[in-house]
């Protein structure tokens, strides 16, 4: 194991500075005097009133009340790790960004993960957007990857997400529903706004509803640009893919996860790191030369459209690895600021107006979440490179900046802090040529809503099909108004009139007229069946009961370890579990516990002696397994109860013949499977 109190990076040595320690320290105010007593307040007589003249506790009362801030508007729920980005290979020709100018070249980051529209107490698995926000401290500056889990955005106006987002935050006369599209208003928004289609398509299906954070890709959705040396310019848009592939929960799963372990996602990310599984993610970019701006069938700064990788490849050029859990969540994961305007010499931006205008929000909201100007100062959001300019005091300033001068230019400092010319690492702005009038419109290449909602829905198969129909359904079924489900129903006509006639039917509404809609590629990115598949670190349930074949579990066990598989013993009680020669594994979960829709896959081993109330939950247990697709293995006790169920002989269910060894393999190959959607149900 590394030592986990040795600084790893640049970054990691700056937070040092910071952390403080209080365990076996004597307990002081603020003001550093030492404290005598903390469980009663100062007091006229035992029974009399408290004094104002006790300090401490008004100290202590005024901190407390004033414990709370903000939490952010969007993106409330979230959570957070430290890593580090490697680069793969120089990327000179295209940016002069030092971070990706060499192979092998280290950058500290920090990522934030969130859901967008529940609070910041809400569940982690509800269906949602995924927020992937990354920053890159560098040698040249902070640079700022604010991301989402799918690659394209709702709106493509700044101008409108104000709108989008009242629609879809619980409904302001009841405040119902919490982290929630399936109410009316966000419907309605929809339905009005038709933009929406393709990213509403994304958020129906199986990407909603991640299995893991670790189990996502991230996307800057937005397109940048590369600046390299020579001024030269190319359109980039930024891929996170992680190395464990993209999967998702199943909707009921999820639902049920979010009462059993509303806190499943951010567990996940924190136990990963702590037994030094840690998530890693290639960074991915598309890069489109200037003069091939308008060669596309889109507009390449349309934030609704994604650029399929079947014209615009994605070269990988780095990989991040989260290795570092934080020591203190507000501290780092709610004080973080990010900013897609932060950005260093050799990535600009481009004309893209959801981009333009999030380059005003984001320092916006931060003004009044962190209460001032001066949030550059807290700790994680400390650039590693030194920061040197005439801006001074407001709330909460803690530089100390020395002198008379704050005041550019002058002479009695010889003019400094002095800018830096682009040559020495200066930053300057791409000099695109820009003319026009001022107007309040939108271009008509960006008038096409349907054709990529269209590409995403043919990419899908059939499994993904239906999953996507049940979300929609599931959302629209709780809309009230039958005219806002008719509506929407029309609107999805437009992507595919099969898609949209199985949801007028399971919603209650006239199926729609038929719409003729081009566009009918599709792209195998899309699909997560074509995504990577891996067993490792996987979380297994081992069912087992009193008198279970030990010689045959130990091995299984030792094999499931071997491949980074994490399997957890469950049984009725927590507490030993004694095998038939005497050997006793502990449970450190139960049937209550342990639910099975916290773990990948089920093992069931039982035992010679199982109780009639073990039997009865285990076979619930694994049922629910079953229903949710996932692998399920026996071996002993365990083929008799799955052939009770009758499914001894389904996809995904692996049951011990003769050899050992040819169950392992086999169950090991269905877990990296994830789920088994050929089952009947
Ligand atoms: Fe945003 C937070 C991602 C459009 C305004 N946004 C926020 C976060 C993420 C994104 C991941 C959370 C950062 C964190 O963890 O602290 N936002 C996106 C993406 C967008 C996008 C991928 C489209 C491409 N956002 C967007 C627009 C606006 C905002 C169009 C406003 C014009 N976003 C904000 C914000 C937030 C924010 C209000 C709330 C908290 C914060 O900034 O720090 O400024």
């Amino acid at each position: 194991m590394s030592d986990k109190n040795e600084p790893r990076n640049e970054k990691d040595r700056q937070l040092d500075q910071y952390r403080v320690n209080d365990r076996d320290k004597p307990m002081t105010t603020n003001q550093g005097v030492k404290v005598s007593e903390d469980e009663f307040s100062l007091k006229a007589g035992d029974r009399g009133p408290t004094l104002m003249e006790d300090f401490h506790f008004r100290e202590k009362l005024t901190h407390f009340d004033h414990e709370r801030i903000p939490e952010r508007v969007v993106h409330a729920r979230g959570y957070a790790a430290h890593g580090e980005f490697e680069c793969y290979e120089p990327m000179k020709e295209f940016t002069r960004a030092g971070f990706l100018s060499e192979k092998g070249k280290k950058t500290p980051v920090f990522v934030r993960f969130s859901t967008v529209l529940g609070s910041r107490g809400s569940a982690d698995t509800v269906r949602d957007v995924r927020g992937f926000a990354t920053k890159f401290y560098t040698e040249e500056g902070n640079y700022d990857l604010v991301g989402n889990n799918m690659p394209v955005f709702f709106i493509q106006d700044a101008i409108k997400f104000p709108d989008i987002i009242h629609a879809g935050k619980p409904e302001p006369d009841t405040e119902i529903p919490q982290a929630a599209t399936a109410h009316d208003t966000f419907w309605d928004f929809v339905a009005n706004n038709q933009e929406t289609a393709h990213q509403v398509m994304w958020l129906m299906s199986d990407r909603g509803i991640p299995r893991s954070f670790r189990m996502m890709e991230g996307f800057g959705i937005n397109t940048f640009r590369f600046v390299n040396e020579e001024e030269e310019a190319f359109f980039v848009k930024f891929h996170w893919k992680p190395k464990l592939g993209v999967h998702s929960l199943v909707w009921e799963e999820a639902q049920e996860i979010s009462g059993k372990d509303p806190d499943f996602h951010r567990r996940d990310l924190y136990e990963s790191i702590e037994t030094e599984n840690y998530p890693e993610y290639e960074l991915g970019v598309q890069i489109v030369p200037q003069d091939d701006e308008f060669r596309f069938p889109f507009d390449v700064l349309d934030a609704t459209k994604l650029w399929p990788e079947e014209l615009v490849p994605v070269k990988i050029i780095g990989k991040m690895t989260l290795n570092r859990n934080v020591d203190n969540v507000f501290a780092e994961t709610e004080q973080v600021a990010f900013h897609p305007g932060n950005v260093v010499p050799g990535i600009d931006f481009t004309n893209d107006p959801l981009l333009q205008g999030r380059l005003f929000s984001y320092i916006d909201t931060q003004l009044i979440r962190l209460g001032g100007p001066n949030f550059h100062e807290i700790p994680i959001n400390r650039p590693i490179c030194p920061f040197f300019n005439n801006q001074r005091d407001g709330y909460h300033r803690q530089t100390i900046n020395k002198g008379k001068v704050s005041y550019h230019k002058n002479s009695l400092w010889n003019n400094t802090p002095s800018p830096v010319p682009p040559s020495k690492g200066g930053y300057k702005h791409y000099e695109e040529k820009v003319e026009g009038r001022k107007i309040r419109a939108r271009s008509d290449s960006f008038k096409d809503h349907f054709s990529q909602a269209k590409l995403f829905w043919n990419s899908l198969t059939p499994v993904e099909k239906q999953h996507t129909v049940n979300g929609f359904s599931f959302e629209l079924g709780k809309v009230q108004s039958k005219s806002l489900r008719q509506q929407n129903v029309e609107m999805f006509a437009h992507v595919d009139y099969e898609l949209a006639r199985q949801i007028a039917d399971n919603v209650g509404v006239e199926r729609p007229r038929h719409v003729e809609s081009s566009g009918v590629a599709n792209s195998k990115a899309i699909s997560q069946e074509n995504t990577v598949k891996l067993p490792n670190t996987r979380r297994v349930a081992v069912l087992i009961a009193d008198g279970f074949n030990s010689n045959v579990v130990l091995n299984v066990l030792e094999s499931l370890a071997k491949q980074g598989i994490q399997a957890y013993i469950i049984s009725e009680k927590l507490g030993p579990v004694t095998g038939n020669d005497g050997i006793q594994l502990e449970a450190t979960k139960t049937f209550q516990t342990g639910p099975s829709v916290l773990f990948d896959a089920v093992y069931i081993v039982a035992g010679a002696r199982a109780s009639k109330q073990f039997a009865k939950d285990a076979l619930n247990y694994v049922s629910e397994a079953y229903r949710h697709f996932k692998p399920i293995g026996a071996t002993g006790e365990g083929i008799s109860w799955l052939e009770l169920m009758k499914i001894g002989n389904v996809p995904g269910v692996i049951v011990q013949k003769s050899d050992g060894r040819e169950f392992t393999n086999r169950f090991i190959a269905a877990i990296a499977r994830h789920r088994f959607w050929n089952r009947p149900i």
